[in-house]
């Protein structure tokens, strides 16, 4: 079972996230779970306050380290395996399909602390966050949704989360993007869907298929085919691209 365990001025939020489609149905599985921690649980401080203004001076409000360092706390002493601590930030490293298998390797559970505000104490990042990690460069209003970002992405890569088949034939498995996909009806608005995929010839229709990747990969993402090993087939469709 891989754990996340979210802490959050908003668990509210998740609420809807865990309850559709194949998150729903890996959380039933018990393959993963997902928890939420109110942080507004762990302050000591008066009216559950737990953000203050920022020493120096400056605007908003910044998260303070106490209730944040008790919810970690209370989190790990109720797991018997570590936790690896990762904070959802701007100053992380951005999320990808292969640095989110190598950390799903190595880890079962995680601690996603969101952050809301200006952000967090520095001293809570430098005494217990173990990653900080990006899902993007632009401006947020929290770091939840990064959360269910890192969630969403990660759970799709554990084994039994999705059947075998939509995994393995994925685009983004092989690093490509997906050839064009059709379905019913056979003509919508004039256009036809192409010839090759009523053929029944499965190994055209797979190199067509590979081809139309390659095609759409070095035209709108070529920095995905840079990052790329390609194998000899895909080099011979490329050459003639
Ligand atoms: N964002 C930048 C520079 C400085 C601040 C921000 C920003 C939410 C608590 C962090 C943002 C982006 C990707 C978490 C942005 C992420 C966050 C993320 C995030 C409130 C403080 C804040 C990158 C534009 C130069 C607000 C950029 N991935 N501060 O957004 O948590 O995970």
């Amino acid at each position: 079972m891989i754990s996340f365990n979210i802490i959050t001025i908003f668990p509210k939020i998740f609420k809807n996230f865990k309850k559709y489609g194949i998150l729903k149905k890996a959380i039933n599985k018990k393959i993963i779970e997902i928890k939420c921690w109110n942080l507004r649980k762990f302050t000591k401080y008066k009216r559950k306050k737990i953000d203050y203004r920022p020493y120096g001076g400056g605007p908003g409000m910044i998260m303070c380290a106490s209730p944040i360092k008790k919810a970690i706390k209370q989190i790990k002493k109720k797991n018997k395996k570590k936790l690896k601590v990762i904070y959802l930030s701007p100053q992380g490293k951005k999320i990808n399909t292969k640095n989110l298998i190598k950390i799903l390797k190595i880890n079962k559970k995680f601690i996603l602390l969101c952050g809301r505000y200006e952000g967090i104490d520095e001293r809570i990042i430098k005494q217990e966050i173990d990653e900080e990690w990006s899902i993007g460069d632009y401006i947020l209003t929290g770091g939840e949704l990064a959360a269910m970002v890192f969630i969403d992405a990660i759970s799709r890569l554990i084994p039994g989360v999705l059947n075998k088949k939509s995994f393995s034939e994925e685009s983004f498995f092989n690093g490509l993007l997906d050839y064009p996909q059709y379905t019913y009806p056979r003509v919508f608005n004039g256009e036809k869907v192409p010839k090759i995929l009523l053929s029944g010839n499965h190994k055209k229709i797979r190199l067509w298929r590979l081809k139309k990747s390659l095609i759409k990969t070095k035209s709108k993402r070529p920095d995905l085919l840079k990052l790329k090993k390609l194998n000899s087939e895909e080099k011979k469709i490329i050459k003639d691209i």
